[in-house]
């Protein structure tokens, strides 16, 4: 059975390949982002990359922040965030807590707090529901700096929330009026 490690590397590479490049990998993802589930896993066979079909699974059940899902009769996955991709991943706009929070870190904040919070390469803005996760993603990137985002103001005027499988708050942007660095937004 897969390994803790085994299990990380098996992620980075289905990140890169559900989220950003399938066509390294000569798949495609349909409009929602679903990858046909046999023909990923001849891709990996095709390039040496050994990933049985309970491994898959294990990684898809296992993953620290479950990055993956299957579809209802597992015939498909797809990535629950995280995309440069153009992919509509039908979640229903949702309505947010009062507040959320963006991890990122010092050397990026002035520009956010001029700019607002952008999504650049990604899909969406993403925001956790918790300060601890928030910090966790800001490290990946330095010294962490947590945001305080008035998501419940941003609902009231018209933003769209959606909320991923995995937890995850997706938005457009988040202009700086919305944005605070303390816990009193
Ligand atoms: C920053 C991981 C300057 C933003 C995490 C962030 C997350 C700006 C960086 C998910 C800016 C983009 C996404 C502006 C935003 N000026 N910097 N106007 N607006 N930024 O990696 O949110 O492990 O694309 O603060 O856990 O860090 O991959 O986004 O620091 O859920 O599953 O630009 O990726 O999940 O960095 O992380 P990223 P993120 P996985």
């Amino acid at each position: 059975m897969a390994n803790h490690l085994y299990n990380i590397e098996h992620s980075k590479t289905l990140s890169y390949v559900l989220r950003h490049h399938p066509a390294k990998f000569g798949l495609t993802l349909d409009a929602q982002g679903w990858c046909d589930v046999d023909a990923l896993l001849a891709a990996f066979a095709q390039r040496n990359i050994e990933l049985s079909r309970e491994t898959l699974q294990h990684v898809v059940e296992h993953n620290d922040k479950k990055r993956f899902a299957f579809n209802e009769d597992g015939t498909k996955i797809r990535a629950s965030q995280g995309h440069s991709l153009e992919v509509e991943l039908d979640y229903q706009p949702m309505e947010p807590p009062a507040v959320l929070f963006h991890g990122t870190t010092e050397r990026f904040l002035d520009a956010i707090l001029e700019q607002g919070l952008q999504k650049r390469r990604r899909h969406h803005v993403h925001l956790s529901a918790d300060v601890d996760t928030a910090a966790n993603v800001g490290r990946r990137h330095g010294k962490p700096v947590v945001l305080v985002v008035r998501a419940a103001q941003m609902h009231a005027d018209g933003r769209a929330f959606f909320c991923s499988a995995n937890g995850v708050w997706l938005t457009d942007e988040v202009p700086p009026q919305y944005l605070s660095t303390n816990n009193q937004p």
